[in-house]
């Protein structure tokens, strides 16, 4: 009996010590505890590359830098690619989502989406493994994707360009597109704006980006809504990926507060917001925010009924996943479209 009783109390006990032993908790993301444990709980698990049987389309794993950190990235060659001659095809450079937090260009979940896209695109395609926080904070993601971004547009020029055939036989330098989903379309918006300010190479030219459920806060701007919890955990990503940011209306979370943004270095913004993600109203203000800063360019926005935060990559059959393929593939590639592949 007394020790039934102090065993209950035992356990109730080394509960409230490990809720105590957390430093933070942003479920389903992370948790981190104060003796250093770290604990994902989606995105970590790696679908190697290679032919995908389904599509046709060819991958594989590339080192950008192996100095320092190993930088990496998967890049993606459709079928079309085999034609002869050879007809040089689209680019897209693609940022993976996961609050900074977690998955990773190799994940199923992005292995699967960038097959599909690249299918029925007709693009060759390089997703970006930048680091993750808590081990790597922000702006450290920003500074790995500008690193992948100038890597890969050093293919364009003959003398020093980069060494990756894939890049240099096949992409088309001036049809280049940005793309990414929540935390991914972040960083793709950040990535746009540099090249804005400072492209590379000015022969080169990024056409469009489409962003898919963008992950985007603001504080003075307003809350997104009713969804207290959800909307709590994304406010927490970023304040405990970029601790010395300066909070939720810092300008690389809060477009509406980002003088630069008038400098998105493309002429086609696409926009893709889901009705329930609580990130729904973010994605209109971004839409909202682009068209007011003087940018010269397009920028559409596109609602899906019925759904929540990137549906299309938990649930890509779905018919509505389906549709939107379709329509980013002819944002990337209009030839694809008609030609209905
Ligand atoms: C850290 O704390 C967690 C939660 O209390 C525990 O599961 C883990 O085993 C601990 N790790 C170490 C190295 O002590
Ligand atoms: C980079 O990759 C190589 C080969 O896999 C490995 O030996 C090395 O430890 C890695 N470096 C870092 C910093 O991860
Ligand atoms: C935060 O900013 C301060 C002041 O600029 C700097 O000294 C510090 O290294 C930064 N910390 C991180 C984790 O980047
Ligand atoms: C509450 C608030 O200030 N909302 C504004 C946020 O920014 C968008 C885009 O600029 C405006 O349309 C909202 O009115």
């Amino acid at each position: 009996m007394v020790c039934i009783i102090f065993l209950l109390f035992h356990s109730s006990f080394s509960h409230t010590n490990s809720t105590s032993d957390l430093l933070y908790d942003i479920y389903p993301f992370i948790r981190v505890f104060r003796n250093g444990t770290i604990r994902r709980f989606i995105g970590q698990d790696f679908a190697p590359a290679g032919l995908d049987p389904t599509t046709g389309v060819h991958s594989k794993d590339v080192i950008i830098f192996a100095s320092n950190f190993n930088l990496s990235a998967r890049v993606y060659l459709p079928r079309a690619a085999a034609a002869t001659p050879v007809h040089k095809l689209p680019l897209l450079l693609y940022f993976h989502g996961g609050g900074f937090f977690t998955e990773s260009a190799f994940s199923p979940t992005y292995h699967h989406h960038l097959n599909s896209l690249v299918a029925r695109a007709r693009v060759v395609a390089v997703s970006v493994n930048y680091r993750l926080a808590p081990e790597h904070l922000l702006p450290i993601a920003y500074q790995d994707s500008w690193l992948a971004l100038k890597w890969t547009f050093s293919h364009f020029r003959g003398n020093n360009a980069g060494q990756e055939p894939w890049l240099r036989k096949y992409a088309d330098f001036r049809r280049v597109y940005l793309g990414g989903d929540s935390a991914g379309g972040n960083i793709a918006n950040q990535m746009a704006i540099r090249v804005g300010l400072e492209c590379p190479d000015p022969d080169i030219k990024v056409n469009g980006m489409f962003l898919n459920c963008p992950y985007f806060l603001g504080k003075k701007n307003g809350s997104a809504g009713n969804n207290g919890y959800a909307e709590t955990q994304m406010e927490k990503l970023w304040l405990y990926a970029y601790p010395n940011s300066s909070g939720l209306d810092d300008p690389l979370v809060n477009p509406v507060m980002d003088p630069r943004l008038k400098r998105v270095g493309c002429k086609r913004v696409l926009v893709y917001v889901a009705e329930k993600d609580v990130l729904r109203v973010r994605g209109w203000w971004y839409k909202e925010a682009l068209e007011r800063s003087g940018w010269d360019g397009e920028v559409k926005a596109v609602e899906v009924e019925g759904e929540g935060h990137v549906f299309n990559l938990i649930n890509p059959t779905s018919p509505k996943a389906v549709a939107m393929l379709r329509v980013i593939a002819a944002f990337l590639n209009p030839r694809s479209a008609s030609t209905g592949s």
